[in-house]
């Protein structure tokens, strides 16, 4: 399913559009602007692409940074900028065309990373890569297999960065402990009167807080190098080429130390799904094992020379973490009135919810299963 990066038809007043206009013409954009347009699927920021006349070569992405998230833009921009930057350095050499292969900043006529508006909102600018495709549900294995070299290839790359250069934008990010801890403080608070509704699905969460403790008690003992990781593996935010070959890993807003089995489990939450992240009908959420496979191929094709042994186990523990932290993350929100991810409906974020625990107990029942994949997928390296 290709849904992703098409236009998404919001209206935009023509106040809207003319504001939006003069923010595209505050940054170093080449040609007439001639439009703003909606675009994209995310939760989190608000992304514009910014049409420029014809004749110009290049085509950009307008995003407002949603700064009640994002508290520390600067830093933020300041990590995206050393990331790419390194990434063109080590892509000199391998690939002809660098800056098809990652993501190119375009500064402020002032030569800045971001523009802060007399609003106080913050806006940028990447160049947009033209003639890819992503998806938000994963259709052959080919495509599967791609997505796991992208993430294999984009933590190989970030690995000679000095991690201690990057500021962690989102403290404590996919850290479980303190995820389940915010929703106890929502639980408490209940600001939206829908504690007494999820009864159910509390006690399911909490049933499981101490398996999902594994990456954690592994990473407290030492036993976990941290990396440089992308934390938001999601599929969508790889781009393919027309072939379905990898061309850019996108969505850099998170990119911070933390743990390889993290990136690898939010992959899987979204390959191995037969359905959406938000699917209604639970009974539509199956697990498809060929492309799970696939990613782990393609995955450990480019990272097993620089895993250590633990962080190879530590892979299907992901697994099972990511979904069950993204539904107490959605069950969080929704406890405490949809404040932070955009919904499209009042339940929309427990419906989210449901459907990553449905996904929880498919990997749960599928657990040894999927094991002996990965072990194969390692044997065959
Ligand atoms: C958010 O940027 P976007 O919409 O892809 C979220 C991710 C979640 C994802 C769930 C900064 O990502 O962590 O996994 O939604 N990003 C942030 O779809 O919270
Ligand atoms: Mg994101």
């Amino acid at each position: 399913m290709l849904v992703n990066f098409e236009r998404i038809n919001v209206y935009m007043s023509l106040l809207q559009e003319k504001q939006i206009e003069q923010i595209a013409e505050q940054f170093d954009i080449r040609g007439e602007i001639v439009a703003v347009e909606r675009f994209g699927s995310g939760h989190i920021n608000d992304t514009y692409r910014v049409v420029v006349q014809s004749s110009t070569p290049e085509s950009y992405l307008l995003q407002r940074i949603n700064h009640h998230i994002f508290k520390d833009v600067d830093g933020l921009m300041n990590n995206i900028f050393l990331v790419t930057d390194h990434l063109k350095k080590v892509l000199e050499g391998e690939v002809d065309e660098v800056d098809k292969h990652t993501l190119t900043i375009v500064p402020t006529r002032d030569q800045k990373l971001y523009y802060l508006s007399d609003e106080g909102e913050y806006w940028r600018v990447f160049v947009l890569l033209d003639n890819t495709k992503s998806y938000d549900i994963v259709e052959t294995t080919k495509q599967a297999f791609s997505g796991g070299q992208a993430f294999g290839r984009f933590q190989k790359q970030l690995a000679t960065l000095d991690a201690t250069n990057l500021v962690e934008v989102l403290p404590n990010f996919h850290n479980i402990d303190f995820r389940l801890d915010n929703l106890r403080k929502a639980i408490l608070s209940d600001k939206g009167g829908r504690v007494g509704s999820v009864s159910d699905i509390l006690a399911y969460i909490f049933a499981r807080e101490n398996k999902m403790r594994r990456i954690l008690v592994l990473a407290d003992s030492g036993q976990l190098p941290l990396r440089i990781t992308h934390n938001d593996t999601k599929f969508n935010n790889v781009l393919l080429d027309q072939e379905d070959n990898v061309q850019c890993v996108i969505d850099l807003d998170t990119v911070m130390p933390g743990y390889v089995a993290y990136d690898f489990g939010d992959a899987i939450r979204t390959i191995i799904n037969s359905a959406a992240e938000d699917e209604k009908d639970v009974a539509n959420i199956t697990l498809n094992v060929p492309l799970f496979q696939a990613y782990a191929e393609g995955y450990l094709s480019e990272a097993e020379g620089f895993l250590t042994d633990m962080e190879i186990d530590s892979l299907m523990y992901g697994v099972l973490l990511l979904p069950y932290m993204q539904a107490v993350r959605f069950l969080t929100d929704y406890l405490e009135g949809d404040i932070y991810y955009k919904i499209q409906y009042p339940e929309h974020n427990l419906v989210r919810t449901n459907a990553q625990l449905k996904l929880v107990n498919e990997l749960e029942k599928h657990e040894s299963l999927l094991t002996d994949i990965l072990n194969k997928s390692l044997a065959q390296h």
